[in-house]
Formats: structure tokens, sequence, C-alpha cells
């Protein structure tokens, strides 16, 4: 018996506010940009906004290295801008979760400041120094940005470590009173009325303490190294205990690095750390670091299963794109134009008829696809330029490494959100984005959207009102019916009324599929094709490409 809890019945919808929308022509979406915006996300239907990084950064990395975690970046507006969104999105009844990044700050936050000067400084052991080996760094570590997980800083020569860039040095969670002051300042966000956290790389916060050198295997995915550390289950339990336990609010860890076991672990609801986890596995289906390679459907099913099928102290997570992954039409759909749309509502149905708490990146509801990248300078992202010497060492061209960061690379998700027609995508006023826009907004855009009602904007909306409250939808068993089919994605969703049988022709090529005699009778309530309602008469069906089709018990 799966126990009811708000949070594992919202649909979010993420915002990656520098992109969002831009309010006064800087060129940076800001956050009166995303209060202009509130009535669209309501018309939509979302239920929670987790906004990305809001607070004071150099950007480094867009925020995920945070300067002073009480202010807000100076380019997104102030405090008061902040309380106006919150107080905007509460009006209509939705809720907002911020990022959490306290894996590492900023190299410029006053903690790290101060830590760099002397080796006495009370701060110094608020991040992990270690002498070198003569003029090497303390281990071979590496950083997923590039190069040495170590940089050397301050006056005695000592090495900092920093898992991502080196403007993102890694705190040290063994101290006691460095932790107190993340729970202050979680205490901050959280007496503002915030609904939860999304908590970025939470599974790295308790490092390895022995610092060994990595092996040949281990440097090719150092996150196993990294990741779920000895202390990280007496951490977590700590601070839902200081402060989560204190509020009702739902928290969901970016679990990067584990393997399913080790992840269920921390949203065992009877551990009491944290609710929810997203799962990599099946979002990064046919990746190989900076590889994007070809996956099977039933290797993808697969994977979906996985995540779903949870014990009942879990509740999973859904969701096919985010900040860090390419566009979901272009990975897991069709992006030319014949299929476009209609590859991009079926995704929307797998999306919001999976067992999980949903999640929903900006711009695929308008069906927003990868940006066709043609050179190096058109990149934002740290994690690109950093990887690139390594990359072209390890064997790849620069015309190949541009090949795959077109199938993969983060900034495809991060290029403006595309408003209308008009200049810049309506994203701005002025005449310069921080990343270029997508040249195909003329057609992809938000009005084109709202004004016609076959789009795929509608099709979420329609599907957003299905889920809504449905709690045979929200909380039935998951059962895939077809697992090993090539083409097509078939599944149940087993509730203790109704059951819900969705099946998705996730290929460009007609198929026929058949039906077991049980879904005789079952009533077709939405399809990505036409406005058709229908009952199954025979236990073929005979699906278009990029068909889905929603059916309901009687
Ligand atoms: O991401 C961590 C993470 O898993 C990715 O950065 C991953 O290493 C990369 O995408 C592989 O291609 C989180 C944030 O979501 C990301 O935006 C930040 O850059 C990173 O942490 C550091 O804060
Ligand atoms: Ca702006």
């Amino acid at each position: 018996e799966i126990k009811k809890e708000w949070w594992k019945e919202q649909v979010v919808y993420q915002i990656y506010p520098r992109s969002f929308k831009d309010s006064n022509g800087d060129g940076i979406g800001d956050i009166p940009g995303i209060i202009s915006k509130i009535d669209y996300l309501d018309s939509l239907g979302i239920d929670v906004v987790w906004l990305s990084p809001h607070f004071d950064s150099p950007n480094a990395d867009n925020g995920y290295d945070i300067r002073d975690y009480r202010k807000v970046m100076e380019e997104f507006g102030t405090l008061e801008d902040f309380d106006t969104l919150l107080n905007g999105l509460h009006d209509r009844g939705i809720k907002l979760i911020i990022d959490l990044v306290i894996n590492h700050s900023s190299d410029e936050h006053k903690w790290f400041q101060e830590s760099m000067s002397s080796k006495d400084n009370p701060y110094r052991d608020y991040y992990i120094w270690k002498p070198g080996k003569e003029t090497n760094p303390p281990n071979n570590w590496p950083s997923f940005f590039g190069g040495s997980a170590w940089e050397q800083a301050g006056p005695d020569g000592e090495y900092y470590l920093h898992y991502f860039a080196k403007k993102q040095p890694d705190l040290n969670w063994e101290n006691q009173q460095l932790r107190e002051e993340i729970y202050e300042l979680m205490r901050f966000w959280l007496d503002k009325g915030v609904d939860g956290f999304r908590m970025d790389v939470i599974a790295l916060i308790s490092k390895p303490q022995n610092f060994d050198d990595m092996d040949n295997e281990g440097l090719k995915h150092p996150e196993y190294t990294y990741a779920y550390g000895p202390r990280l289950h007496e951490f977590l339990k700590d601070m839902n205990k200081e402060v989560l336990s204190k509020y009702d609010v739902m928290t969901v860890g970016e679990a990067y690095g584990g393997n399913a076991e080790k992840t269920l672990e921390i949203t065992d609801e009877r551990n009491n750390e944290i609710d929810l986890a997203f799962w990599f596995d099946a979002v990064r289906v046919g990746r190989d670091n900076f590889k994007q390679n070809e996956w099977t459907l039933p290797e993808f099913k697969k994977l979906v299963k996985a995540q779903s099928d949870v014990n009942s102290h879990n509740w999973p997570t859904f969701f096919l794109g985010n900040h860090d992954n390419p566009r979901v039409v272009s990975k897991f759909g069709d992006d030319s134009p014949e299929f476009r749309v209609t590859s991009s509502k079926l995704l929307a149905m797998l999306l919001l008829t999976q067992r999980g708490t949903t999640f929903l990146y900006q711009g695929d509801e308008i069906g927003m696809t990868n940006y066709p990248f043609t050179s190096f300078d058109q990149f934002d992202d740290v994690e690109i330029k950093g990887n690139y010497n390594k990359i072209i060492a390890s064997g790849s061209t620069p015309e190949s490494y541009l090949a795959d960061l077109n199938k993969m690379a983060r900034d495809h998700a991060r290029t403006p959100m595309q408003w209308s027609n008009t200049n810049k995508a309506g994203f701005t006023s002025g005449d310069k984005t921080w990343l270029g826009v997508n040249p195909n907004y003329p057609e992809i855009n938000v009005n084109n959207n709202l004004q016609d009602k076959h789009s795929i904007f509608h099709f979420y909306r329609r599907l957003l009102n299905i889920r809504k409250g449905n709690d045979n939808l929200i909380y039935g068993d998951y059962k895939d019916i077809a697992i090993d089919h090539p083409q097509v994605f078939a599944y149940t969703r087993i509730g203790k009324n109704k059951t819900y049988l969705v099946v998705l022709n996730m290929s460009k090529s007609m198929v026929d599929f058949s039906l077991d005699n049980k879904f005789k009778g079952y009533n077709l309530i939405i399809n990505n094709l036409n406005d058709d309602t229908t009952t199954i008469e025979h236990n073929k069906l005979t699906l278009q490409p990029w068909e889905a089709r929603l059916y309901e018990s009687n």
C-alpha cells in the first residue's frame, strides 16, 4: 500500500531563469520576466515550479557556483522580486521549489576567501585542503569539467578539492559548523515559504576520506568514487531532523553517480533522508561520457521499468530532460518538420502517464528542439570548454567533438525560451541574448502554440488535466505489456477503480499492434493525431507513425 503524499502527485515545471524571459532588455532572463509569465504557467496547469539557481553568483556555471546564498543574483533581480514571484505563484496555487547547491560554493564566497587566506583561519576547514605531492596535486582525481580536481591556492601552497570547475570548491561536510551554516541558509528560504528543494549533486557531499589515487577504471567514471560517500546517510538524516522535518516541503535530490540500490536508500521513507531522487539511467540511455550512441527502445523501456518498479517505501520521479541534457524531442522523438509536433505530443503522453513525480522542462511544452551548433564559439557551457583538451587528446577531432555536442550538449536546453515570432523570439526587447536563439523560433514559439488548439501546448494542457487529482493514474501500478517490442511502448497503469492503457508508436513507420482481449471495451480518451474517441473493438490496433493513445477502462 502506497502512502498518499501531496508531493507524489505533482507535475513540476523546471525554469532555467537565465533563459526563460528577460524583462529589461539586457539579454538575460530574470525574475520579473518569470513573474510576467505566471499566467502562462497557470494556464498550462503545472503544480510546482522548480527554479534553477537564482542566488548571487559570478556565473562560472550559470549560478551553480554560489557567492552568497542569501542574495539574489543581481542580473535576476532582488529579494523583493523573489518574494513577489513566490507570492504570485502561491496565489494561483502553484508551489515553488528552489535549487540547493551545497556540495560546493563559488570560490568568491566569503567562506572560501577566508579559508584560502591562511591555514589558521577559522574558515579553513570549510573546504578540503591538502598538501601536494612534490610538484603534483594530492592525488589523480579528475574534475568533471576537465583537468585535475585539485587547484593550488593561498599563501601556503596547498590544494583545494573541486569536483566541478575550479571556481566551484567543494564544501567540507565533515565540519559541523559548516553543516550548521547550511541548515541556517535552508531555514532562511524555508521561512520565506518556499515549498522545498531540488538538491544539486547531493550524493557527492560526503567525501571518501582515503584520497587514494583512482585506477584506470575509476578514472573513466569518477562519479562512482565521488558519490555515496561514507557519511552521506548520516548527513542527510541529520539535515532532515534539524531542518526538513520541521516544514511540510518536498525534496528531490540529484542522485548522480550511484546505482538503484544506493539511490533507494536515500529516498526510502523509513530512513528520513530525502523524498525523491532523479535517476539518470533512462534519460541518459546510450550516453557514454560525451558521446551519444545509438540505443534501442527495449533498452530504454527496461530502464524506465527499473525506475518505476521501486518498493512501496520509495516513490519514483520521471523526467525526459532538464538543463543538463539535450531537448527531449531531439533525443527521444523526431525533430524533423514531418514528425516534430506528433512526436512531441507522444512524449507528453509518455511523461504524464508514468508513475512518479513528474518533471517537465521549460520549452518542451512547445516542442523546442536542439540548436544547430556549427562552431565552438556558439557554446557557453563550462563543461564543454573545460573538457576540450581532454577530448581531443583522447582521439576526437574538433569536428567529431562538435558532432557529438550536437547530440548531447547541455546548451541545447539552455537557449532562450521562444515566446513569439518577433525579435529574438520575444525573449528580450534588446538586440542580444546571452546564448543564441534557435533559428526555428518563427515557427516554434508560445504564441503559435496558444493560438492553435491542436498544438503541443494544448495537448500538454489536456493531459495535465487528465492527470490532476487522478489517483488511479497517479498511484496505479505500472506494467509494461510489450517490453521487447522494438517500436511500441505500451503499458498499463492499474489503479484501484480504473486501469489506463498507454500505447505509443515510437517510430516513423506504421505498425500493427495486438492487444490482449481483456482490453476490449476500453475507451480512447485522448490521442495525438485527431480528436476522435473510440472504443477498442478489435484486438489489433494499427498505429500511425509516432501515434500515441491513452485508453481508460470503464
Ligand atoms: O549536475 C551534475 C551533473 O550530473 C552534471 O553536471 C553532469 O556531470 C554533466 O551534465 C555530465 O554531462 C549538477 C547541475 O545540474 C549542473 O547544471 C551543474 O553544472 C553541476 O551539478 C554542478 O553544480
Ligand atoms: Ca534581464
